[in-house]
């Protein structure tokens, strides 16, 4: 079927390469698309370097990247107005019997005609380029198999460098199952950016496992892998018994190298990626996980290979290991910076920025006005990064381990100014899952909205990516490991503790000191004090820690500021969090018993002991 548009339209060889697959499901779908879109050529990616390399060439040839000075470094601007994900637009097309409340969805049908209208000739004048690939390593139980369609290099060069390539994969397999994806940026203006913002849509179709994107290159909505891959993820997590989740994973490292793995769920801008990052541990990946059980353990895989990350405050003092990749040779794609030189600057970064260069509005020049007279910025404050794990000194040795690793504790951190304590342990895992995970909330900051401290539910931090009810994906995360023996053990951090005077409680590089307590607490070596909110370090431990760490004295006066248990904030948040869960359908009963506990706990904690409580007070008292 649709043999002769494809013959029509398919590099030399190429349709070969399609049709070498031996899989009528693939021809049909880049049929469709081709007939569709109507693109002028089509190119079919094998795993070769030659085809890396095409995508990368044709890359800057199109003008969507630039050469930088640095050999392998592009710069790639994504529009004006297309410079986050697009959640107003962002929706799931659901028919009748499909229920999703709370999430942004429309009907199917019209969904889908809409979107096959808007795909119309959208790809006249250029090239679609078809890409195999995997998420997770290839041949694991992990791996789910995806084709991206695509008509920009960016994406697809984007794609090479944050998933493994899986032709090959695909050839060895004629039944594949498969995600699809199909994305375009539609028509350009002058700086190669998506003119037609106004009819940006991301459409996830879960019954074809597809997702369309148009009129944007924003990664967050085009990378077919990324997030919107973990929407269809999510839901096939449900089926089949694991989780899909918007978690980093890391080895940390204990006594006699010992390493132990931890994922992290973070809200954006709450310090994920410098979690994961920090000198002296492992990192196997910062975005995406799936976890599944094995026996009686939880293993986990980075879904990635690569990072996309923010690129604002990375420094030789905040981030030495990606600065240091970010000055190599080698390949890095750095989007919405502004260049001056072939030299790339951005928010936070080293040395004074130039007046004027390029950036994401074009020509750029200090106290340039966008369209409602609001200055622009000379580097956009999501600016981002694109490199490979391995470009990295820190990467994990098994990244690409098909079985996994092993996870040992998950940590869950928000930006939160005076309620949760620097870091925390739950006391089993339900309680975990409730109190921590689904409790997860952020403040908002001038880089996400504008608007500063405005506290945001944000659930295991993937509630922009949730596409099954919301009770329903509690009851899976309780369900994963209720049975077992040794659940990972659940953590809680905070990095944006103040105090009264709004000073931060804690200093850019306490992070590796929590990261080690957990690691030891993972393995029995460490004892904690009981208290309403869970397990809370000792300070003897902490002190320890500290000097070890970061060869500092950590007096009992700081402990004793960062860890005193604010009552009535716990206490209006668990009333927070009751309140957001009362008005959605099927959540769990046992959610709502855990919260009535830990406020019970609280309260009576705060007759007997007042409003703000030193750890030391609850010591040997049980809680
Ligand atoms: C995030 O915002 O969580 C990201 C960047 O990782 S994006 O690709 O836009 O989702
Ligand atoms: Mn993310």
């Amino acid at each position: 079927m649709g043999l002769e548009i494809l013959e029509g339209k398919c590099l030399s060889g190429h349709l070969e390469r399609l049709t070498d697959l031996n899989n009528e499901k693939i021809l049909e779908f880049v049929a469709r698309y081709a007939e569709v879109c109507d693109p002028d050529s089509i190119f079919v990616r094998t795993d070769s370097k030659m085809d890396a390399e095409y995508i990368r060439k044709k890359a800057i040839e199109s003008g969507e990247e630039k050469s930088l000075k640095i050999r392998g470094h592009t710069v790639h601007f994504d529009g004006l107005y297309d410079q986050a994900r697009d959640k107003e637009n962002t929706k799931f097309l659901i028919t009748p019997d499909m229920k999703l409340s709370g999430l942004n969805c429309m009907d199917r049908e019209e969904g889908l005609k809409e979107m096959q209208q808007l795909l119309k000739g959208i790809m006249k004048g250029k090239q679609m380029l078809v890409l195999f690939l995997c998420l997770g390593p290839v041949n694991s139980e992990f791996s789910i198999y995806a084709v991206q369609l695509t008509d920009s290099c960016y994406v697809a060069h984007s794609e090479d460098i944050l998933y493994r390539p899986a032709y090959k994969i695909f050839k060895e397999n004629p039944d594949i199952e498969f995600f699809k994806y199909v994305h375009s940026a539609g028509q350009l203006d002058e700086n190669k950016t998506s003119k037609n913002i106004d009819k940006r849509r991301v459409y996830v179709d879960f019954l074809e496992n597809t997702v369309y994107s148009i009129n944007t290159q924003y990664a967050g909505n085009t990378v077919g892998l990324k997030k919107p891959s973990l929407r269809l993820a999510i839901r096939k997590a449900d089926k089949e018994g694991w989780l899909a989740e918007h978690m980093f994973v890391m080895g940390v490292f204990g006594p006699d190298k010992r390493k132990t793995y931890f994922t992290g769920a973070f809200p954006s801008f709450c310090g994920k990626t410098s979690t994961c990052m920090v000198e002296g541990e492992a990192i196997l990946g910062d975005d995406i996980a799936y976890l599944r059980r094995r026996g009686e353990k939880v293993y986990a895989v980075n879904v990635e290979r690569g990072i996309f990350g923010i690129i604002k405050d990375v420094n030789p003092e905040n981030d030495p290991l990606i600065w240091e990749a970010l000055n190599k040779e080698g390949e890095v794609i750095f989007t919405n910076v502004l260049v001056k030189d072939g030299i790339p600057f951005w928010q936070g970064g080293k040395g004074k920025p130039p007046e004027e260069g390029i950036n994401f509005s074009g020509k750029w020049y200090k106290g340039k006005l966008d369209a409602q007279g609001k200055e622009i910025p000379f580097a956009h404050l999501n600016a981002r990064y694109t490199i490979r794990l391995n470009a990295l000194r820190n990467c994990d040795s098994e990244l690409d381990n098909p079985e996994g690793v092993l996870v040992k504790g998950i940590i869950y951190g928000g930006r939160d100014s005076d309620t949760w304590p620097p870091v925390f342990e739950s006391f089993d895992w339900a309680h975990g899952v409730i109190t921590i995970a689904a409790s997860l909330e952020s403040e908002t900051t001038a880089a996400t909205t504008g608007k500063t401290g405005i506290r945001k539910f944000n659930l295991m931090a993937n509630l922009d990516f949730l596409s099954i009810p919301i009770g329903k994906y509690i009851k899976n995360h309780l369900d994963f490991a209720r049975c077992l023996k040794k659940p990972p053990r659940i953590f809680g951090v905070n990095y944006f503790l103040k105090d009264e005077g709004g000073n931060y409680l804690t200093g850019m590089l306490d992070k590796r000191v929590w990261l080690k307590w957990m690691e030891r607490r993972v393995h029995d070596e460490l004892g904690a004090i009981r208290t309403p909110i869970g397990l809370l370090p000792q300070y003897e431990d902490l002190r320890r820690l500290f000097s070890e760490v970061l060869d500092k004295d950590y007096s009992e006066k700081d402990y004793e500021k960062q860890f005193s248990l604010r009552l009535p904030e716990n206490i209006a948040k668990v009333e927070r969090i009751e309140e957001i869960y009362r008005k959605l359908p099927d959540i769990p009963p046992v959610l709502f018993e855990c919260l009535e506990a830990q406020k019970k706990r609280l309260q009576r904690a705060r007759e007997e002991y007042g409003d703000y409580v030193p750890p030391e007070i609850f010591r040997g008292k049980g809680e």
